[in-house]
């Protein structure tokens, strides 16, 4: 069943993120206009194994003067620059009397997370065993870190054009005491869903991706990637679990090599559709909450979002702005066009 109305393929309309609990304009008969073309193959960027100016590569010295280990797979470190600190007393608020002036303190940490000792490399150049080793220091992070924090965002920030400061294969870890915005709407939502209906809503959502089979990229038997129905940026997925697992630590060993097994199965249709090593903001969402809390988490499934910039080529991105900034995000190319895209390549 594909529960889009035939008008849609063709007419401008508007399209509900359930997750977030906001809309998405869709132009789709501005992106009728005959594909330019033009793919600007990049002349591929020649990166040294080894850059001895990095501060990720290993023996190197980072900005602070600390030097990293050689490290021969994964290496963690606290950020050198952490936006959140474990020494902020989190009790601290603005007076409740006023409505227009609220603050509240947060306590967090930040890390840094090497992928691999390969200055060159990005997630999908790697072997499957050592993308697995991310997966364990993702779960590991995860549960450690949820001993003493509501939130723990594992995320990845990759390609200059997403400000990323540094082409070695790193993402982050920031905990906090507080929930963020976005988790924060999905949680809402999650649990509304699970309210009204008595089912987990991502759960919903990816049977009835698989059913109608439009817009899934690639799947195995544990997991599925979809351009979702409400996708934002042009290229953007999801990655979602076909079990129930509220948090990445809950995965257990065959789940995570197979989780390992998509992620580079799927970021290599992302470097091959332009032609480039795809940027993109990848994270992590999974229930929030301490451990031991006793959390009802039935509501909530882990995924991962990846919003990628690009529009059309390699250097040709995507502008959030006017309309988007003011009323509401918009796009030309279809969810449905996007998926077709991305499963040609
Ligand atoms: P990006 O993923 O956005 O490039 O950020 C890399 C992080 O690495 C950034 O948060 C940290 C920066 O604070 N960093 C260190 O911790 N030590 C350093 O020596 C340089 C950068
Ligand atoms: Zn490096």
């Amino acid at each position: 069943m594909n529960w889009l109305p035939e008008d849609h393929r063709e007419e401008p309309h508007r399209r509900y993120n359930p997750l977030r609990g906001d809309w998405v304009l869709v132009s789709p008969h501005r992106a009728k206009r005959p594909w330019q073309g033009a793919v600007e193959k990049q002349t591929a960027e020649e990166r040294p194994a080894y850059d001895s100016k990095c501060y990720l590569c290993p023996g190197n010295t980072r900005v602070t003067g600390d030097r990293n280990p050689p490290y021969t797979e994964t290496y963690l470190f606290p950020n050198d620059f952490a936006a959140l600190l474990a020494s902020t007393d989190e009790t601290v608020k603005s007076p409740s009397a006023t409505p227009l002036f609220r603050s509240e303190s947060v306590r967090g940490e930040c890390h840094v997370l090497c992928f691999s000792p390969r200055h060159d490399w990005t997630l999908p150049q790697m072997e499957v065993a050592d993308i697995r080793k991310v997966v364990d220091l993702w779960a590991a992070k995860t549960e450690e870190l949820l001993q003493k924090y509501t939130w723990v965002q594992l995320f990845e920030n990759k390609g200059a054009i997403m400000g990323c400061s540094n082409p070695h294969p790193h993402g982050q870890i920031w905990a906090s005491t507080s929930l963020p915005n976005e988790p924060a709407a999905e949680e809402r939502n999650q649990k509304a869903y699970w309210q009204q209906y008595g089912r987990n809503m991502l759960g919903d959502y990816v049977e009835q991706e698989l059913a109608c089979d439009e817009r899934v990229i690639a799947k195995n038997d544990d997991w599925v990637v979809v351009v979702p129905f409400w996708a934002v940026w042009p290229f953007e997925t999801l990655l979602l679990p076909r079990f129930e697992v509220a948090r990445m630590n809950e995965l257990n060993d065959s789940q995570r090599n197979s989780l390992a097994a998509i992620l580079k199965q799927f970021l290599g249709i992302y470097d091959r559709l332009f032609q480039v090593s795809f940027p993109y903001s990848m994270g992590w969402h999974g229930a929030p909450g301490k451990l031991g809390e006793n959390h009802d988490t039935a509501h909530w499934r882990l995924h991962a979002h990846f919003y990628p910039p690009l529009l059309r080529s390699a250097t040709v991105k995507k502008f959030m702005v006017g309309y988007e900034m003011l009323a509401e995000p918009q796009r030309d190319i279809t969810p449905e066009q996007a998926a077709a895209r991305l499963k040609e390549v």
